[in-house]
Protein backbone atom coordinates (compact mmCIF):
# COMPACT_ATOMS: atom_id res chain seq x y z
CA UNK A 1 0.00 0.00 0.00
CA UNK A 2 1.04 3.78 -0.54
CA UNK A 3 0.73 6.58 1.67
CA UNK A 4 -0.46 9.51 0.01
CA UNK A 5 -2.60 13.20 0.32
CA UNK A 6 -4.73 14.64 -1.95
CA UNK A 7 -6.50 18.07 -1.19
CA UNK A 8 -5.39 17.23 2.41
CA UNK A 9 -7.09 14.52 2.50
CA UNK A 10 -4.50 11.34 3.41
CA UNK A 11 -5.48 7.94 1.54
CA UNK A 12 -3.94 4.96 1.21
CA UNK A 13 -3.90 3.24 -2.09
CA UNK A 14 -2.28 -0.02 -3.50
CA UNK A 15 0.68 0.81 -5.50
CA UNK A 16 0.99 1.11 -9.18
CA UNK A 17 -2.97 2.63 -8.63
CA UNK A 18 -3.04 5.81 -11.16
CA UNK A 19 -3.96 9.54 -9.33
CA UNK A 20 -7.06 9.67 -11.21
CA UNK A 21 -8.21 6.42 -9.56
CA UNK A 22 -7.25 7.07 -6.26
CA UNK A 23 -8.88 10.32 -6.60
CA UNK A 24 -12.08 8.13 -7.88
CA UNK A 25 -12.12 6.20 -5.05
CA UNK A 26 -11.82 8.70 -2.55
CA UNK A 27 -14.91 10.15 -4.09
CA UNK A 28 -12.70 13.03 -5.28
CA UNK A 29 -13.48 13.80 -8.96
CA UNK A 30 -11.08 14.96 -11.77
CA UNK A 31 -12.22 15.93 -14.80
CA UNK A 32 -11.13 13.80 -17.65
CA UNK A 33 -11.82 14.14 -21.39
CA UNK A 34 -9.68 11.75 -23.58
CA UNK A 35 -9.68 9.20 -20.99
CA UNK A 36 -11.09 5.51 -21.09
CA UNK A 37 -10.01 2.72 -18.57
CA UNK A 38 -7.48 0.22 -20.24
CA UNK A 39 -8.69 1.74 -23.96
CA UNK A 40 -7.36 5.26 -24.27
CA UNK A 41 -5.02 6.39 -21.08
CA UNK A 42 -2.29 8.62 -22.94
CA UNK A 43 -3.28 11.68 -21.54
CA UNK A 44 -4.04 14.08 -24.87
CA UNK A 45 -6.60 16.25 -23.44
CA UNK A 46 -4.34 17.35 -20.61
CA UNK A 47 -7.68 18.16 -18.86
CA UNK A 48 -6.67 16.01 -16.01
CA UNK A 49 -3.68 17.82 -14.73
CA UNK A 50 -3.12 17.99 -10.96
CA UNK A 51 -0.24 19.77 -9.24
CA UNK A 52 2.48 17.27 -7.11
CA UNK A 53 4.00 19.54 -4.36
CA UNK A 54 8.05 19.43 -5.27
CA UNK A 55 7.29 18.68 -8.76
CA UNK A 56 7.56 21.90 -10.68
CA UNK A 57 5.17 21.33 -13.75
CA UNK A 58 1.75 19.64 -13.79
CA UNK A 59 1.13 15.90 -14.30
CA UNK A 60 -2.04 13.94 -15.98
CA UNK A 61 -3.24 12.33 -13.57
CA UNK A 62 -4.62 9.62 -15.99
CA UNK A 63 -1.35 8.18 -16.76
CA UNK A 64 0.59 9.14 -13.39
CA UNK A 65 0.52 5.96 -10.72
CA UNK A 66 1.00 7.85 -7.13
CA UNK A 67 4.17 6.94 -5.20
CA UNK A 68 4.97 6.95 -1.18
CA UNK A 69 4.52 10.07 0.47
CA UNK A 70 3.25 11.92 -2.73
CA UNK A 71 0.86 15.06 -2.01
CA UNK A 72 -2.03 16.15 -4.72
CA UNK A 73 -3.53 18.81 -5.68
CA UNK A 74 -6.26 18.37 -7.64
CA UNK A 75 -8.06 22.15 -8.15
CA UNK A 76 -5.10 24.31 -7.15
CA UNK A 77 -5.06 27.81 -8.43
CA UNK A 78 -2.18 26.81 -11.09
CA UNK A 79 -4.47 23.44 -11.50
CA UNK A 80 -7.49 25.57 -12.50
CA UNK A 81 -5.61 28.01 -14.74
CA UNK A 82 -3.89 25.33 -16.65
CA UNK A 83 -7.29 23.24 -17.06
CA UNK A 84 -8.85 26.36 -18.17
CA UNK A 85 -6.48 27.22 -20.81
CA UNK A 86 -6.51 23.80 -21.90
CA UNK A 87 -10.21 23.37 -22.28
CA UNK A 88 -10.01 27.00 -24.02
CA UNK A 89 -7.82 25.76 -26.27
CA UNK A 90 -9.43 22.45 -27.76
CA UNK A 91 -12.32 24.79 -27.78
CA UNK A 92 -10.40 27.44 -30.35
CA UNK A 93 -10.44 24.15 -32.42
CA UNK A 94 -13.78 22.70 -32.08
CA UNK A 95 -17.00 24.16 -34.10
CA UNK A 96 -19.13 24.96 -30.48
CA UNK A 97 -22.35 25.44 -32.28
CA UNK A 98 -23.64 23.16 -29.30
CA UNK A 99 -27.14 24.16 -30.07
CA UNK A 100 -27.29 22.39 -33.32
CA UNK A 101 -25.50 19.68 -32.03
CA UNK A 102 -26.46 16.05 -31.53
CA UNK A 103 -24.49 15.31 -28.68
CA UNK A 104 -25.72 18.42 -26.67
CA UNK A 105 -26.90 17.93 -23.04
CA UNK A 106 -24.53 14.36 -23.76
CA UNK A 107 -21.32 15.84 -24.58
CA UNK A 108 -18.31 15.55 -21.66
CA UNK A 109 -16.84 18.97 -23.56
CA UNK A 110 -19.87 20.89 -23.13
CA UNK A 111 -19.96 19.41 -19.86
CA UNK A 112 -16.83 20.74 -18.73
CA UNK A 113 -16.42 23.74 -20.13
CA UNK A 114 -19.58 24.51 -18.41
CA UNK A 115 -18.57 23.21 -14.93
CA UNK A 116 -14.92 25.28 -15.61
CA UNK A 117 -17.54 28.29 -15.73
CA UNK A 118 -16.23 29.23 -19.37
CA UNK A 119 -18.15 31.99 -20.67
CA UNK A 120 -15.83 33.48 -24.24
CA UNK A 121 -13.18 31.54 -25.95
CA UNK A 122 -10.15 33.56 -25.57
CA UNK A 123 -8.30 32.06 -28.58
CA UNK A 124 -8.68 32.75 -32.74
CA UNK A 125 -10.52 29.99 -33.61
CA UNK A 126 -9.71 27.46 -36.33
CA UNK A 127 -11.44 24.51 -37.19
CA UNK A 128 -10.36 21.71 -39.72
CA UNK A 129 -12.26 21.54 -43.31
CA UNK A 130 -12.74 18.04 -44.76
CA UNK A 131 -15.22 16.43 -46.72
CA UNK A 132 -17.38 13.46 -45.86
CA UNK A 133 -18.94 10.42 -47.94
CA UNK A 134 -22.48 12.05 -48.00
CA UNK A 135 -24.94 9.39 -47.08
CA UNK A 136 -23.01 6.98 -45.30
CA UNK A 137 -24.75 5.75 -42.46
CA UNK A 138 -21.59 6.95 -40.06
CA UNK A 139 -20.89 10.35 -40.03
CA UNK A 140 -17.41 12.24 -39.35
CA UNK A 141 -17.77 16.02 -38.47
CA UNK A 142 -14.30 17.15 -38.91
CA UNK A 143 -14.84 20.41 -37.10
CA UNK A 144 -15.88 18.33 -33.83
CA UNK A 145 -13.15 16.39 -33.49
CA UNK A 146 -10.33 17.25 -30.24
CA UNK A 147 -8.02 14.69 -31.16
CA UNK A 148 -8.96 12.58 -27.83
CA UNK A 149 -8.33 9.08 -29.95
CA UNK A 150 -10.68 7.25 -28.73
CA UNK A 151 -12.11 6.10 -31.93
CA UNK A 152 -8.65 5.34 -33.16
CA UNK A 153 -8.15 2.81 -29.99
CA UNK A 154 -11.84 1.28 -30.17
CA UNK A 155 -11.66 0.61 -33.45
CA UNK A 156 -7.95 -0.88 -32.93
CA UNK A 157 -7.98 -2.92 -29.80
CA UNK A 158 -11.20 -3.60 -29.03
CA UNK A 159 -12.70 -4.29 -33.15
CA UNK A 160 -9.27 -4.76 -34.27
CA UNK A 161 -9.93 -3.02 -37.85
CA UNK A 162 -7.85 0.19 -37.63
CA UNK A 163 -9.93 2.12 -39.46
CA UNK A 164 -8.85 5.35 -38.29
CA UNK A 165 -5.59 7.19 -37.44
CA UNK A 166 -4.33 10.65 -37.13
CA UNK A 167 -3.26 12.96 -40.65
CA UNK A 168 -1.03 15.12 -40.79
CA UNK A 169 1.17 17.11 -38.33
CA UNK A 170 1.32 20.08 -35.63
CA UNK A 171 -1.59 21.81 -35.34
CA UNK A 172 -3.34 20.65 -38.39
CA UNK A 173 -2.85 17.20 -36.74
CA UNK A 174 -6.22 15.35 -37.57
CA UNK A 175 -7.84 12.22 -37.20
CA UNK A 176 -9.43 10.49 -40.55
CA UNK A 177 -9.55 7.36 -42.13
CA UNK A 178 -6.31 5.50 -42.27
CA UNK A 179 -4.35 4.90 -44.99
CA UNK A 180 -5.91 7.90 -46.90
CA UNK A 181 -8.59 6.20 -47.63
CA UNK A 182 -12.74 7.76 -47.98
CA UNK A 183 -14.46 5.68 -45.34
CA UNK A 184 -16.68 3.74 -48.05
CA UNK A 185 -13.33 2.37 -49.19
CA UNK A 186 -12.35 1.05 -45.75
CA UNK A 187 -13.48 -1.79 -44.04
CA UNK A 188 -15.17 -0.55 -41.86
CA UNK A 189 -18.10 -2.36 -39.82
CA UNK A 190 -20.22 -0.10 -39.46
CA UNK A 191 -20.56 -1.58 -35.54
CA UNK A 192 -20.39 2.47 -34.40
CA UNK A 193 -18.29 1.70 -31.31
CA UNK A 194 -16.53 4.48 -32.56
CA UNK A 195 -19.52 6.93 -32.35
CA UNK A 196 -20.48 5.33 -28.74
CA UNK A 197 -16.21 5.97 -27.34
CA UNK A 198 -16.71 9.95 -28.44
CA UNK A 199 -16.73 12.18 -25.73
CA UNK A 200 -18.38 14.88 -28.37
CA UNK A 201 -20.35 15.09 -31.61
CA UNK A 202 -17.69 14.60 -33.59
CA UNK A 203 -18.83 11.15 -34.60
CA UNK A 204 -22.82 10.26 -35.07
CA UNK A 205 -24.96 7.60 -37.34
CA UNK A 206 -26.33 9.52 -40.49
CA UNK A 207 -29.87 11.20 -39.04
CA UNK A 208 -32.68 9.23 -40.54
CA UNK A 209 -35.70 11.00 -38.57
CA UNK A 210 -36.75 12.99 -41.26
CA UNK A 211 -37.77 10.59 -43.64
CA UNK A 212 -39.69 9.13 -40.66
CA UNK A 213 -41.91 11.95 -40.06
CA UNK A 214 -42.45 12.85 -43.54
CA UNK A 215 -43.75 8.85 -43.64
CA UNK A 216 -46.22 9.71 -40.75
CA UNK A 217 -47.37 12.53 -41.90
CA UNK A 218 -48.35 11.53 -45.35
CA UNK A 219 -51.80 9.96 -45.25
CA UNK A 220 -51.66 7.54 -48.13
CA UNK A 221 -48.77 5.40 -46.00
CA UNK A 222 -49.33 2.76 -44.00
CA UNK A 223 -46.32 3.00 -41.17
CA UNK A 224 -45.49 -0.30 -39.29
CA UNK A 225 -42.47 -0.04 -36.84
CA UNK A 226 -40.76 -2.90 -35.31
CA UNK A 227 -38.64 -2.55 -32.45
CA UNK A 228 -35.53 -4.55 -31.54
CA UNK A 229 -34.94 -6.76 -28.81
CA UNK A 230 -32.01 -4.34 -26.97
CA UNK A 231 -33.86 -1.20 -27.59
CA UNK A 232 -36.57 -2.19 -24.92
CA UNK A 233 -33.18 -2.30 -22.28
CA UNK A 234 -32.20 1.17 -23.13
CA UNK A 235 -34.57 3.54 -24.50
CA UNK A 236 -35.67 5.31 -21.65
CA UNK A 237 -31.76 5.95 -20.32
CA UNK A 238 -31.48 9.35 -22.36
CA UNK A 239 -34.70 10.08 -21.26
CA UNK A 240 -34.05 9.89 -17.47
CA UNK A 241 -36.51 7.51 -17.24
CA UNK A 242 -35.76 4.58 -14.86
CA UNK A 243 -35.42 0.67 -16.56
CA UNK A 244 -38.49 -0.45 -14.85
CA UNK A 245 -40.58 2.56 -15.96
CA UNK A 246 -39.19 2.04 -19.37
CA UNK A 247 -40.97 -0.84 -20.47
CA UNK A 248 -41.16 -1.93 -23.97
CA UNK A 249 -45.02 -1.27 -23.37
CA UNK A 250 -44.43 2.07 -22.83
CA UNK A 251 -42.29 2.59 -25.95
CA UNK A 252 -45.36 1.34 -27.38
CA UNK A 253 -47.75 3.54 -26.41
CA UNK A 254 -45.17 6.45 -27.03
CA UNK A 255 -44.98 5.22 -30.72
CA UNK A 256 -48.86 4.95 -30.81
CA UNK A 257 -48.69 8.53 -29.85
CA UNK A 258 -46.29 9.57 -32.64
CA UNK A 259 -48.68 8.21 -34.84
CA UNK A 260 -47.09 5.44 -36.25
CA UNK A 261 -50.45 2.95 -37.56
CA UNK A 262 -49.00 -0.92 -36.77
CA UNK A 263 -46.56 -1.11 -33.62
CA UNK A 264 -44.71 -4.67 -34.08
CA UNK A 265 -42.00 -6.46 -32.66
CA UNK A 266 -38.60 -7.29 -34.12
CA UNK A 267 -38.96 -10.21 -31.77
CA UNK A 268 -41.60 -11.94 -33.64
CA UNK A 269 -39.24 -12.26 -36.46
CA UNK A 270 -36.31 -13.44 -34.29
CA UNK A 271 -39.06 -16.37 -33.36
CA UNK A 272 -39.23 -16.90 -36.86
CA UNK A 273 -35.01 -16.82 -37.55
CA UNK A 274 -34.58 -19.32 -34.85
CA UNK A 275 -37.18 -21.83 -36.83
CA UNK A 276 -35.66 -21.06 -40.03
CA UNK A 277 -31.65 -20.82 -38.95
CA UNK A 278 -32.40 -24.04 -36.30
CA UNK A 279 -33.69 -25.68 -39.20
CA UNK A 280 -31.02 -24.99 -41.30
CA UNK A 281 -28.59 -26.29 -38.92
CA UNK A 282 -30.27 -29.06 -38.42
CA UNK A 283 -30.44 -29.87 -41.81
CA UNK A 284 -26.69 -29.40 -42.39
CA UNK A 285 -26.10 -31.65 -39.59
CA UNK A 286 -28.13 -34.58 -41.40
CA UNK A 287 -25.77 -34.02 -44.31
CA UNK A 288 -22.26 -33.38 -42.10
CA UNK A 289 -19.46 -35.03 -44.92
CA UNK A 290 -20.62 -32.56 -47.29
CA UNK A 291 -21.26 -29.54 -45.53
CA UNK A 292 -18.61 -26.80 -43.74
CA UNK A 293 -18.76 -26.72 -40.35
CA UNK A 294 -18.88 -24.09 -38.03
CA UNK A 295 -22.20 -22.46 -39.31
CA UNK A 296 -22.17 -19.21 -38.40
CA UNK A 297 -25.00 -17.17 -37.15
CA UNK A 298 -26.06 -14.18 -40.09
CA UNK A 299 -28.22 -11.92 -38.08
CA UNK A 300 -24.99 -9.00 -37.42
CA UNK A 301 -24.94 -7.15 -40.50
CA UNK A 302 -21.33 -5.73 -38.57
CA UNK A 303 -20.46 -9.00 -38.32
CA UNK A 304 -21.17 -9.75 -41.70
CA UNK A 305 -19.60 -7.30 -43.22
CA UNK A 306 -16.03 -7.98 -41.16
CA UNK A 307 -16.68 -11.67 -42.82
CA UNK A 308 -16.84 -10.04 -46.06
CA UNK A 309 -13.74 -8.01 -45.77
CA UNK A 310 -11.51 -10.07 -43.80
CA UNK A 311 -12.30 -13.65 -44.35
CA UNK A 312 -14.29 -13.62 -47.53
CA UNK A 313 -13.44 -17.54 -48.33
CA UNK A 314 -15.64 -18.70 -45.04
CA UNK A 315 -18.70 -16.42 -46.26
CA UNK A 316 -20.31 -19.54 -47.21
CA UNK A 317 -20.62 -20.96 -43.86
CA UNK A 318 -22.58 -17.84 -42.70
CA UNK A 319 -26.30 -19.38 -42.60
CA UNK A 320 -28.51 -18.12 -45.01
CA UNK A 321 -31.23 -17.01 -42.64
CA UNK A 322 -31.71 -12.85 -42.98
CA UNK A 323 -31.65 -11.53 -39.72
CA UNK A 324 -34.59 -10.53 -37.90
CA UNK A 325 -35.16 -7.27 -39.16
CA UNK A 326 -35.05 -8.18 -42.91
CA UNK A 327 -37.15 -11.14 -42.41
CA UNK A 328 -39.65 -8.43 -40.72
CA UNK A 329 -39.52 -6.08 -44.05
CA UNK A 330 -40.20 -9.32 -45.67
CA UNK A 331 -42.41 -10.78 -43.80
CA UNK A 332 -44.75 -6.75 -43.28
CA UNK A 333 -44.71 -6.62 -47.23
CA UNK A 334 -45.97 -9.93 -48.10
CA UNK A 335 -47.88 -11.73 -45.31
CA UNK A 336 -49.40 -8.71 -43.54
CA UNK A 337 -49.69 -6.69 -46.79
CA UNK A 338 -52.12 -9.67 -47.40
CA UNK A 339 -53.87 -10.03 -44.09
CA UNK A 340 -54.69 -6.32 -44.49
CA UNK A 341 -55.73 -6.62 -48.12
CA UNK A 342 -53.57 -3.40 -49.03
CA UNK A 343 -50.93 -2.85 -51.42
CA UNK A 344 -47.68 -3.64 -50.15
CA UNK A 345 -46.46 -0.48 -51.74
CA UNK A 346 -48.39 0.74 -49.31
CA UNK A 347 -46.45 -0.01 -46.25
CA UNK A 348 -43.54 2.21 -45.37
CA UNK A 349 -41.61 -0.17 -42.41
CA UNK A 350 -39.42 1.54 -39.92
CA UNK A 351 -36.70 -0.27 -37.96
CA UNK A 352 -36.22 0.83 -34.07
CA UNK A 353 -32.08 -0.70 -33.87
CA UNK A 354 -29.88 -0.76 -31.33
CA UNK A 355 -27.14 -0.86 -34.20
CA UNK A 356 -25.60 1.42 -36.73
CA UNK A 357 -24.75 -1.50 -39.76
CA UNK A 358 -28.77 -1.78 -39.81
CA UNK A 359 -28.86 1.29 -41.62
CA UNK A 360 -26.48 -0.27 -43.94
CA UNK A 361 -28.43 -3.98 -44.12
CA UNK A 362 -31.65 -2.28 -45.15
CA UNK A 363 -29.75 -1.04 -48.24
CA UNK A 364 -28.74 -4.76 -49.42
CA UNK A 365 -30.22 -5.61 -52.81
CA UNK A 366 -30.33 -9.21 -51.99
CA UNK A 367 -32.01 -8.90 -48.76
CA UNK A 368 -34.98 -7.01 -50.20
CA UNK A 369 -37.66 -9.49 -51.69
CA UNK A 370 -40.63 -8.50 -51.21
CA UNK A 371 -40.64 -6.61 -54.40
CA UNK A 372 -42.31 -3.64 -53.26
CA UNK A 373 -39.22 -0.94 -52.68
CA UNK A 374 -37.00 -1.93 -49.70
CA UNK A 375 -38.68 -4.36 -47.32
CA UNK A 376 -37.46 -1.88 -44.49
CA UNK A 377 -37.50 1.47 -45.69
CA UNK A 378 -35.88 2.96 -42.92
CA UNK A 379 -33.89 2.03 -40.21
CA UNK A 380 -33.58 4.26 -36.44
CA UNK A 381 -31.42 4.18 -34.16
CA UNK A 382 -32.58 4.35 -29.81
CA UNK A 383 -30.73 7.57 -30.32
CA UNK A 384 -32.78 8.65 -33.36
CA UNK A 385 -36.18 7.67 -31.56
CA UNK A 386 -35.42 8.97 -28.38
CA UNK A 387 -34.55 12.52 -30.70
CA UNK A 388 -38.13 11.92 -32.19
CA UNK A 389 -40.00 11.54 -29.36
CA UNK A 390 -38.25 14.83 -27.65
CA UNK A 391 -38.96 16.34 -30.93
CA UNK A 392 -42.62 15.39 -30.82
CA UNK A 393 -42.92 16.64 -27.12
CA UNK A 394 -44.18 13.60 -25.76
CA UNK A 395 -43.94 12.53 -22.37
CA UNK A 396 -43.92 8.97 -21.79
CA UNK A 397 -44.08 9.99 -17.99
CA UNK A 398 -48.00 10.85 -19.28
CA UNK A 399 -48.62 7.54 -20.49
CA UNK A 400 -49.63 4.05 -19.81
CA UNK A 401 -48.33 0.80 -21.31
CA UNK A 402 -50.42 -0.41 -24.00
CA UNK A 403 -49.95 -3.76 -25.82
CA UNK A 404 -48.00 -4.63 -29.45
CA UNK A 405 -50.39 -5.01 -32.43
CA UNK A 406 -50.99 -8.38 -33.83
CA UNK A 407 -49.97 -11.04 -35.12
CA UNK A 408 -46.56 -9.58 -35.66
CA UNK A 409 -46.32 -8.36 -32.03
CA UNK A 410 -46.43 -11.58 -30.39
CA UNK A 411 -43.19 -13.18 -29.62
CA UNK A 412 -41.60 -15.85 -27.27
CA UNK A 413 -38.95 -15.51 -24.00
CA UNK A 414 -35.98 -17.06 -26.55
CA UNK A 415 -36.37 -13.88 -28.83
CA UNK A 416 -35.86 -11.01 -26.45
CA UNK A 417 -32.48 -12.60 -25.70
CA UNK A 418 -31.45 -12.21 -28.89
CA UNK A 419 -30.29 -8.66 -27.73
CA UNK A 420 -27.52 -10.11 -25.68
CA UNK A 421 -24.32 -11.86 -26.71
CA UNK A 422 -24.80 -15.91 -26.22
CA UNK A 423 -28.96 -15.01 -26.93
CA UNK A 424 -28.75 -16.13 -30.69
CA UNK A 425 -27.23 -19.25 -29.92
CA UNK A 426 -29.66 -20.07 -26.59
CA UNK A 427 -32.80 -19.72 -28.79
CA UNK A 428 -31.59 -21.77 -30.97
CA UNK A 429 -30.74 -24.91 -29.14
CA UNK A 430 -33.90 -24.13 -27.08
CA UNK A 431 -35.85 -24.88 -30.31
CA UNK A 432 -32.98 -27.29 -32.29
CA UNK A 433 -33.14 -29.97 -29.03
CA UNK A 434 -37.01 -29.75 -29.31
CA UNK A 435 -37.10 -30.17 -33.56
CA UNK A 436 -34.49 -33.77 -32.78
CA UNK A 437 -36.16 -34.98 -29.93
CA UNK A 438 -39.83 -33.58 -29.75
CA UNK A 439 -39.59 -32.38 -26.69
CA UNK A 440 -39.17 -29.23 -25.07
CA UNK A 441 -35.62 -29.01 -22.82
CA UNK A 442 -35.24 -27.04 -20.08
CA UNK A 443 -35.41 -23.18 -21.16
CA UNK A 444 -32.74 -22.88 -18.89
CA UNK A 445 -30.91 -26.06 -20.18
CA UNK A 446 -28.03 -23.66 -22.33
CA UNK A 447 -27.62 -20.80 -20.18
CA UNK A 448 -23.37 -21.41 -20.21
CA UNK A 449 -23.89 -19.36 -22.93
CA UNK A 450 -24.71 -16.58 -21.27
CA UNK A 451 -22.56 -13.68 -19.66
CA UNK A 452 -19.74 -11.18 -20.76
CA UNK A 453 -17.04 -12.83 -22.20
CA UNK A 454 -15.82 -12.28 -24.98
CA UNK A 455 -15.41 -15.38 -26.35
CA UNK A 456 -17.82 -18.57 -24.35
CA UNK A 457 -17.58 -22.31 -25.87
CA UNK A 458 -19.68 -24.90 -24.93
CA UNK A 459 -20.81 -28.84 -25.79
CA UNK A 460 -24.04 -29.73 -25.43
CA UNK A 461 -25.83 -33.07 -25.97
CA UNK A 462 -28.88 -33.20 -28.67
CA UNK A 463 -30.24 -36.37 -28.56
CA UNK A 464 -26.69 -38.32 -28.36
CA UNK A 465 -25.19 -35.79 -30.61
CA UNK A 466 -22.36 -33.58 -29.21
CA UNK A 467 -22.93 -30.11 -30.43
CA UNK A 468 -19.71 -28.00 -29.69
CA UNK A 469 -20.93 -24.27 -30.13
CA UNK A 470 -18.56 -21.02 -29.58
CA UNK A 471 -20.34 -17.43 -29.23
CA UNK A 472 -18.01 -14.22 -29.60
CA UNK A 473 -18.74 -10.66 -29.15
CA UNK A 474 -16.81 -7.53 -30.07
CA UNK A 475 -14.64 -7.65 -33.74
CA UNK A 476 -11.53 -8.33 -32.21
CA UNK A 477 -12.43 -11.42 -30.06
CA UNK A 478 -13.95 -12.74 -33.82
CA UNK A 479 -10.98 -12.32 -35.12
CA UNK A 480 -8.97 -14.32 -32.63
CA UNK A 481 -12.25 -16.83 -32.50
CA UNK A 482 -11.58 -17.34 -36.26
CA UNK A 483 -8.13 -17.15 -36.64
CA UNK A 484 -7.97 -20.21 -33.96
CA UNK A 485 -10.22 -22.40 -36.14
CA UNK A 486 -8.66 -21.85 -39.37
CA UNK A 487 -5.24 -23.20 -37.42
CA UNK A 488 -7.62 -25.93 -36.03
CA UNK A 489 -6.88 -25.09 -32.54
CA UNK A 490 -10.49 -25.38 -31.70
CA UNK A 491 -13.23 -26.94 -34.17
CA UNK A 492 -16.97 -26.14 -33.76
CA UNK A 493 -20.59 -27.13 -35.30
CA UNK A 494 -22.54 -23.94 -34.77
CA UNK A 495 -20.71 -20.16 -34.04
CA UNK A 496 -22.90 -17.15 -32.59
CA UNK A 497 -20.95 -14.00 -33.54
CA UNK A 498 -22.20 -10.40 -33.05
CA UNK A 499 -20.00 -7.38 -33.39
CA UNK A 500 -20.53 -5.13 -30.82
CA UNK A 501 -19.14 -6.51 -27.46
CA UNK A 502 -21.79 -7.44 -25.45
CA UNK A 503 -23.84 -8.39 -28.15
CA UNK A 504 -27.09 -5.61 -29.31
CA UNK A 505 -27.35 -4.48 -25.87
CA UNK A 506 -23.85 -3.03 -26.19
CA UNK A 507 -25.13 -1.55 -30.37
CA UNK A 508 -23.41 1.05 -31.54
CA UNK A 509 -26.92 2.84 -31.91
CA UNK A 510 -27.76 2.81 -27.92
CA UNK A 511 -27.37 5.68 -25.88
CA UNK A 512 -24.41 7.31 -24.80
CA UNK A 513 -23.11 7.34 -21.17
CA UNK A 514 -20.13 8.54 -21.64
CA UNK A 515 -16.80 6.25 -20.15
CA UNK A 516 -19.77 3.17 -18.75
CA UNK A 517 -20.59 0.04 -20.70
CA UNK A 518 -23.82 -0.51 -19.78
CA UNK A 519 -24.47 -4.04 -22.30
CA UNK A 520 -24.12 -6.29 -19.06
CA UNK A 521 -27.01 -4.38 -17.39
CA UNK A 522 -29.22 -4.23 -19.99
CA UNK A 523 -28.14 -7.92 -20.87
CA UNK A 524 -29.92 -8.50 -17.63
CA UNK A 525 -33.17 -6.48 -18.28
CA UNK A 526 -33.52 -9.13 -21.45
CA UNK A 527 -33.16 -12.50 -19.71
CA UNK A 528 -35.21 -10.75 -16.77
CA UNK A 529 -38.09 -10.72 -19.57
CA UNK A 530 -37.11 -14.23 -21.45
CA UNK A 531 -38.14 -15.66 -17.74
CA UNK A 532 -41.47 -14.18 -16.97
CA UNK A 533 -42.54 -14.83 -20.75
CA UNK A 534 -44.97 -17.55 -20.94
CA UNK A 535 -43.38 -18.79 -24.12
CA UNK A 536 -39.88 -19.71 -23.89
CA UNK A 537 -39.62 -21.19 -27.30
CA UNK A 538 -39.57 -19.63 -30.51
CA UNK A 539 -41.73 -22.77 -32.35
CA UNK A 540 -44.01 -22.09 -29.31
CA UNK A 541 -45.53 -18.81 -30.82
CA UNK A 542 -48.95 -18.79 -31.66
CA UNK A 543 -48.08 -16.21 -34.45
CA UNK A 544 -45.42 -17.89 -35.72
CA UNK A 545 -47.28 -21.40 -36.20
CA UNK A 546 -50.06 -19.65 -37.72
CA UNK A 547 -47.95 -17.86 -40.49
CA UNK A 548 -46.54 -21.29 -41.10
CA UNK A 549 -49.77 -22.61 -41.40
CA UNK A 550 -51.67 -20.23 -43.28
CA UNK A 551 -48.25 -18.58 -45.30
CA UNK A 552 -44.77 -19.88 -45.27
CA UNK A 553 -45.90 -23.71 -45.05
CA UNK A 554 -42.84 -25.16 -43.48
CA UNK A 555 -39.43 -23.24 -42.16
CA UNK A 556 -36.85 -23.56 -45.67
CA UNK A 557 -40.12 -24.13 -47.28
CA UNK A 558 -39.89 -22.20 -50.96
CA UNK A 559 -41.53 -19.38 -49.62
CA UNK A 560 -39.48 -19.23 -46.89
CA UNK A 561 -36.57 -19.43 -49.23
CA UNK A 562 -37.65 -16.76 -51.23
CA UNK A 563 -38.33 -14.00 -48.51
CA UNK A 564 -36.22 -15.49 -45.20
CA UNK A 565 -33.11 -16.56 -46.99
CA UNK A 566 -30.48 -15.08 -48.62
CA UNK A 567 -26.90 -16.12 -51.08
CA UNK A 568 -24.74 -14.20 -48.96
CA UNK A 569 -21.94 -14.34 -50.88
CA UNK A 570 -23.76 -11.92 -52.77
FE1 LIG B 1 -30.07 -7.13 -32.72
FE2 LIG B 1 -31.24 -8.89 -34.10
S1 LIG B 1 -30.58 -9.20 -31.94
S2 LIG B 1 -29.15 -8.10 -34.60
O1 LIG B 1 -28.59 -7.35 -31.95
O2 LIG B 1 -30.79 -10.66 -34.62
O3 LIG B 1 -29.62 -4.56 -34.01
O4 LIG B 1 -31.55 -5.97 -30.46
O5 LIG B 1 -32.70 -6.44 -33.80
O6 LIG B 1 -32.23 -8.15 -36.88
O7 LIG B 1 -34.00 -9.73 -33.28
C1 LIG B 1 -29.78 -5.46 -33.41
C2 LIG B 1 -30.94 -6.35 -31.26
C3 LIG B 1 -31.79 -7.12 -33.60
C4 LIG B 1 -31.90 -8.49 -35.82
C5 LIG B 1 -33.00 -9.43 -33.63
FE1 LIG C 1 -14.24 1.02 -36.51
FE2 LIG C 1 -16.74 0.22 -35.96
FE3 LIG C 1 -16.15 2.83 -36.07
FE4 LIG C 1 -16.18 1.38 -38.33
S1 LIG C 1 -17.92 1.84 -37.01
S2 LIG C 1 -14.64 2.85 -37.73
S3 LIG C 1 -15.38 -0.61 -37.56
S4 LIG C 1 -15.35 1.31 -34.58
Amino acid sequence: MVNIVIDNKKIKVSEGTTILDAAKSNSIPIPNLCYLKELNEIGACRVCVVEIEGINRLVTACNNVVEEGMVIYTNSPKVRETRRINVELILSQHDARCAACVRSGNCSLQTIANDLGILDIPYEEDLPHAEWTKGFPLVRNYEKCIKCMRCIQVCDKIQGLNIWDLSNTGSRTNVDVSLNRRIEESDCSLCGQCITHCPVGALHERDDTQKVFEALADEDKITVVQIAPAVRAAWGEELGLSRDFATVNRLVSTLRRMGFDYIFDTNFTADLTIMEEGSEFLEKLKNKENEKFPMFTSCCPGWIRFMKTQYPDMVDQLSTAKSPQQMFGAIAKSYYAELLNVDPSRIFCVSIMPCTAKKYECDVSVLNDAGAGQDVDVVLTTREVVRMIRAEHIVPETLEEEEFDTPLGISSGAAVIFGATGGVMEAALRTAYYLVTNENPDPDAFKEVRGKKGWKEAIFDLDGNKIRVAVASGLGNTRRLIEAIRNGEVEYDFVEIMACPGGCAGGGGQPIKDGVELAEERAEVLYGLDKINNIRFSHENPAIIKCYEDYLGKPLSHRSHKLLHTDQRK
